[in-house]
């Protein structure tokens, strides 16, 4: 089914009621209307009262263009502005029939429509993708028993654990009301000011200062479900759930310096990213996996299953993978689906439920209202995307844009009419029920003491990553503190960070040059210090396997080596690679054997870091010329410094010294490609997407 599949007349269709003598002309073209359909002859030019003379108001074709335009825009999203989404399906792979009676988990094999919007949480709809950010991950599922929303992240856990601190939360991560800067960062007082007074927020900022926070792509990241959700059996019982989206390109991240670039070479890298990927049908692929629990866990967790800002570890619980989400087609209009798709948490399904969890009980108020003050009233599921493809009927009627206007009297139950014009009734045999979960207490406005334990992950967070994240969440920290104007906000994170890890509480402070470190913030309970380390939670321990899907840059000039070119694209291409040519210009380059190259990017707008890796392959007569190229300086001494794997022909050595990357400099990672023999054994190298061992010799501040 095709959710952007609309029952409006198309932009380039007359009519509905069949062609008439105006649809088209004798070529086939259709002719240009106005919204009523009024064919129109001039569409270059204002009706006007002589050549030179004033408009006429009469011009109803000019005036209906205007006004139409005035008002193509609709508020963007008051967090989450910045998103981009894609069609695909969910796959059955293992029935969890024996814990949920939800149809969309019952037939393996099944294949339900899906649409994912991912999108970064701060900036607004024309920022930049590769901020420091949380991502947004939200998948719609369009089951036979009505849409299903998961509205996740790409982090497990939040900032806050009550609903009511959003606004506040938001307001402080947004630019600053004044001043209305910075735009799409967290590197500003007012954020700094709100976590560090927050210390609910630390698990969540070190996850935000991590290398999640900019990942290489939508492609190579998870996504989390977040909160503790229940599944419902047949017979009505409850399993705890946490959701997990598993991408089986695997994880990856990029690297700070390299972020900052890329937003400015291009703006738009992860949206490109998932279009190019998906048109080029190399189609993303995420694993959905489910942590299942019970009662009995719930009360023997060290933490408070209804607390978002904790997560379970896959150590406890496993993560049992049971169905595969694959995005394969984009969208046909960006404006019809992605920016009107409408993501509740509340749009859930038979056989899923909600726990008390404070945040998402919150989220289910929210999300409803923020679509009808942004979609402009309640009838934003008569939009396609929104519109669950099960049939749907209920006498809820009228207002702004109604699409789906019933026929007959009955517009009420219960009602006497026969049917068909009676109109539906519920069914308490097949229609949703709650879990009927006891509730008993006194109302108050309390924060359960299960919810005090503030350090204790963030600890087990940090100690879970490699050297390697180790040191880039401490120099996130410093660079994000050090546009801190304040001092007491710079030091009252530091006296959270003691609580989090003594090294890198004194890497932080040593980046700051604060010192002597403030004492530690007194925790409510004291901090766990024996929680294991947590594989899952690194990303250098769940990368890829192969550079599949991952993207080569290579360095071209008239008189390349065609073999050893021809050598690179073919081992890049067999293991699904994506490549790209980048030369002294586009178009009208040629081979040592006289081939024009298809060159993509010329060398000032294709930095090295819209790529993976990088291959120099220039002619001697081609490095002569670079050598005059600042840019191609650029292109290889930044490949060099965010630890890409580099590989280069003969020729190339001259503009490696260029750039500083002398023979004495060259490491394992820089890889000369004697022959077309090497070319495959690089690209196998690249599989390890970072040089790692290079880092510390590059960064001596
Ligand atoms: Fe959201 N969030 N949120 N959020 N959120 C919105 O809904 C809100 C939270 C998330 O691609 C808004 O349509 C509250 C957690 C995603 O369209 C709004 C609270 C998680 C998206 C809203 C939270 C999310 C949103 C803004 C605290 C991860 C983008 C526009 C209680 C589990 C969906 C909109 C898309 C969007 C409210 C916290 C994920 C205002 C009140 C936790 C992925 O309704």
């Amino acid at each position: 089914m095709n959710a952007s599949a609309s029952p409006q007349p198309s932009h380039t269709i007359a009519g509905q009621g069949g062609e008439t003598h105006q649809g088209a002309d004798d070529a086939g073209i259709p002719t240009m209307t106005t919204q009523q359909g009024v064919p129109v002859s001039d569409d270059q030019n204002t009706l006007r009262n002589g050549a030179r003379g004033p408009a006429l108001m009469e011009d109803f074709h000019f005036r209906e263009k205007i006004f139409h335009f005035d008002h193509e825009r609709i508020p963007e999203r008051v967090v989450h502005a910045r998103g981009y989404g894609a069609h695909g399906y969910f796959e059955l792979t293992d029935s969890l029939a024996d814990v949920c009676h939800a149809d969309i988990f019952r037939h393996v094999g099944e294949k339900t429509p899906a649409f994912v919007r991912f999108s970064t949480v701060a900036g607004g709809r024309g920022s930049s993708d590769v901020v420091r950010d949380v991502r947004g991950f939200a998948v719609k599922l369009y089951t036979r028993q009505g849409n299903w929303d998961i509205v996740g992240n790409n982090i497990p856990v939040f900032f806050i654990q009550d609903a009511i601190k959003f606004p506040d939360f938001v307001h402080a991560a947004k630019e600053e009301p004044d001043r209305g800067f910075p735009q799409a960062q967290t590197a500003h007082d007012n954020f700094w000011d709100f976590v560090s007074l927050s210390p609910e927020a630390t698990h969540m900022v070190c996850w935000a200062m991590s290398d999640r926070a900019i990942p290489r792509s939508f492609r190579f990241m998870e996504g989390f479900g977040v909160h503790t959700f229940r599944l419902i059996d047949a017979q009505g019982r409850s399993t705890y759930v946490k959701f997990h989206w598993k991408p089986r390109q695997g994880l990856q991240s990029v690297v700070w310096n390299e972020a900052l670039k890329i937003n400015g070479a291009d703006p738009d890298f992860h949206r490109r990213d998932l279009w190019n990927a998906i048109n080029a049908g190399d189609y993303p692929e995420w694993d959905l996996g489910v942590q299942l629990f019970d009662d009995e866990f719930a009360d023997s967790f060290d933490f408070d299953i209804l607390d978002p800002t904790k997560l379970i570890p896959e150590e406890l619980v496993p993560v049992r993978r049971v169905g595969r989400l694959v995005l394969n087609r984009v969208v046909d209009n960006f404006f019809a689906e992605t920016e009107q798709v409408a993501f509740c948490t509340q749009n859930i399904v038979p056989g899923i439920d909600f726990t008390n969890d404070p945040l998402l009980q919150g989220r289910n108020f929210s999300y409803l209202d923020t679509q009808t003050k942004r979609l402009g009233g309640p009838n934003f599921t008569h939009i396609p995307i929104n519109a669950p493809k099960c049939p749907f009927h209920n006498f809820q009627q009228d207002g702004h844009m109604a699409m789906h206007n019933p026929k007959g009297r009955a517009n009420y139950e219960p009602n006497s009419w026969p049917q068909p014009q009676g109109g539906a009734r519920e069914n308490p045999a097949t229609g949703y029920r709650s879990f009927p979960q006891e509730q008993s207490g006194e109302k108050v406005r309390e924060r359960s003491a299960s919810f005090g334990d503030h350090y204790s992950q963030a600890r087990q967070f940090y100690i879970s990553q490699t050297p390697v994240e180790q040191t880039h969440m401490k120099d996130a920290f410093v660079f994000e503190l050090s546009k801190v104007e304040t001092p007491a906000i710079r030091v009252r994170m530091l006296t959270h960070l003691r609580n989090v890890d003594e090294t890198l509480a004194h890497g932080v402070a040593e980046g700051l040059g604060i010192s002597p470190l403030p004492p530690a913030a007194r925790p409510f309970v004291p901090v766990r210090t024996d929680l294991p380390a947590s594989d899952a939670l690194s990303i250098l321990k769940n990368g890829p396997d192969s550079f599949h899907g991952r993207k080569l840059g290579i360095v071209v000039t008239e008189g390349t080596d065609a073999d050893l070119l021809g050598a690179v694209l073919e081992a890049a291409h067999d293991i699904g690679a994506e490549t790209e040519l980048v030369g002294p210009r586009i178009g009208n380059i040629c081979n040592d054997r006289g081939k024009v190259l298809p060159v993509m990017q010329k060398i000032n707008g294709g930095p090295s870091v819209l790529y993976d890796a990088v291959v120099l392959l220039p002619s001697a007569q081609g490095t002569r010329l670079l050598l005059g190229e600042a840019t191609m300086r650029d292109f290889i001494a930044d490949a060099f410094a965010h630890a890409k794997f580099i590989g280069y022909g003969a020729d190339a050595e001259a503009l490696l010294d260029a750039a500083g990357v002398t023979a004495g400099a060259r490491d394992d990672g820089v890889i000369r490609l004697g022959g077309v023999g090497d070319a495959a054994a690089f690209v196998k190298a690249c599989a390890a997407l970072r040089f790692w061992q290079r880092e510390p010799h590059v960064h001596a501040v």
